[in-house]
This record gives C-alpha cells, structure tokens and sequence, in this order.
C-alpha cells in the first residue's frame, strides 16, 4: 500500500458551485470520494488537499518527499505562474500526474504554458474530473514498475 497526495489549487474549492459550462457539476468532496475510492481499489490510501494559498501546496509536496509514493496535482492558476511548486515538484521522485479538468489548450493564450509541465511525466486536459481517476490510475502503474538506475 502506497500513499499518492491528490493536490488541489485556488478556487477549485468552488468546483460544482460556479462555471459548470467550464468545470462540470462534480464538488471537490464529490471529486474527493471517487479518489478514495479508486484508490482503496488499487490497494492505495490517498491524501486529498486544496488550498488557495502557494506555500501550502509547497509544503504538502514537501511533506510527499517524505512520506508519499506519487502525486497526483491541479495546480490551478498556480500551473501558469509558480516556477516555486515547479521547484518544488523538481525535489520529489516518485511520478506526478498534472491534471486539468477544462481543456487548457482550448482556451485563453495564456492557459499554454504550464511551468509544472517541466516536472509532470503526464498530463491530462479536458476530460473533466474524470481526469483525477485516470491520473491516480497511472500513478498507481508506475508505481508498480521498477524504477531504472
Ligand atoms: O482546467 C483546470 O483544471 C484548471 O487548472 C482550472 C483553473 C485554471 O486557472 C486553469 O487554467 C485550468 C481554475 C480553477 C478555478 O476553479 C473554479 C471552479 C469552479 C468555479 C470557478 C472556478
């Protein structure tokens, strides 16, 4: 049994509340028990935060370093602004998963660049809160294959 931190960036605290043309009906605590789920399935415990403040997801990726297997994370905004979670991300060696529910490529210039998609080995856009099962479904294949020298 591993444990894959599920990370959540500001404003995804209003998912299912505000823009659901964009974001979709699911709540974060909606999103939040299908995680648990799966995870129990795949024989995995997760932790689940979201935060509007950066420094705390820096120290919740920091507290992975020591004690978490994979990470699954939204960055939100933060994925177009923070080269300190992408610094962060960078100290962590188990897989990272990136994830978006909205088709970021779709939409405003400067939804393009992702400074944590220096870090992710996956990313996942546009298949709405989906994408969190299908991200913590591969954290959890990568974490069965034997890491390489
Ligand atoms: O598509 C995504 O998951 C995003 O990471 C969501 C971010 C946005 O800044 C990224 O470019 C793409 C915004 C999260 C805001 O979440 C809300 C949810 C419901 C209502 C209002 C905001």
């Amino acid at each position: 049994m591993s444990l894959i931190y599920v990370l959540n960036g500001p404003n995804l605290n209003l998912l299912g509340k505000r823009q659901p043309r964009i974001y979709g009906h699911e709540t974060l605590a909606d999103v939040e028990a299908d995680c648990r789920k799966l995870a129990s399935e795949l024989g995995h415990e997760i932790r689940f935060h979201q935060s509007n403040r950066e420094y705390e997801i820096i120290d919740w990726i920091h507290e992975a370093r020591e004690d978490g297997a994979g990470i699954v994370i939204n960055p939100a905004a933060f994925t177009h602004t923070s080269l300190a979670i992408l610094d962060a991300l960078n100290t962590f060696e188990g897989p990272v998963i990136e994830i978006h529910i909205s088709n970021v490529h779709k939409r405003e210039s400067f939804r393009h660049h992702s400074f944590v998609s220096h870090r992710a080995d996956g990313v996942i856009a546009g298949l709405g809160t989906e994408g969190y099962q299908l991200g913590i479904r591969r954290v959890a294949t990568m974490l069965k294959v034997p890491k390489k020298e």
